[in-house]
């Protein structure tokens, strides 16, 4: 993984285990409401990932998962999972606009922690029910302002269907 990763553009925050649940995730660095941040992680059978990020409000929250097999498109299935701080989910990506990897877009317009959660196919209650096991890079980007995100949400639609390391 070291040698594909050192040459990926996308240099990323390693990822730190444990991180299995809420209570354990990784913080998202953030700048007030900016956030452009990725992680470099793996996906093991029965392990789950979260990252804490911590909104304003009014986001528009964009995130990727990525894997290190970009030509090859049903390898590696995740799911992406975002849930507010009491638990409840409010964003769910299996799969992207191709294969199986997935992306998320979410409009946040309530301040807080939430919480995003990675696993594999069929996980869907993100307890580590799953066998994949793969190198990933996950992307957190966000554009502030519901002005703005208004009429830039046609610009950027595209990026929902981009999930592949090219
Ligand atoms: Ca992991
Ligand atoms: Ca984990
Ligand atoms: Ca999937």
């Amino acid at each position: 993984m070291l040698g594909l990763a050192s040459a990926c553009a996308l240099a990323g925050i390693d990822e730190v285990e444990p991180n299995d649940d809420p209570s354990m995730a990784q913080l998202v660095p953030s700048n007030g409401a900016f956030i452009s941040a990725s992680f470099e992680g793996a996906l093991s059978p029965g392990d789950v990932d979260y990252y804490q990020v911590n909104l304003i409000g009014t986001d528009l929250l964009f995130v990727d998962i990525f894997d290190f097999t970009p030509a090859v498109f049903d390898d590696n299935d995740s799911i992406l999972g975002l849930f507010d701080e009491n638990g409840v989910l409010v964003a769910f990506n299996d799969n992207a606009a191709f294969g199986t990897l997935s992306a998320l877009v979410a409009i946040v317009p309530t301040p807080g922690s939430y919480f995003l959660a990675v696993s594999g196919a069929g996980d869907v209650n993100f307890v580590g029910d799953h066998d994949q096991s793969f190198d990933y890079v996950l992307t957190f980007n966000t554009i502030p302002a519901p002005s703005t995100v208004l009429l830039l949400v046609p610009t950027f639609a595209p990026f929902a269907g981009r999930r592949r390391l090219g």
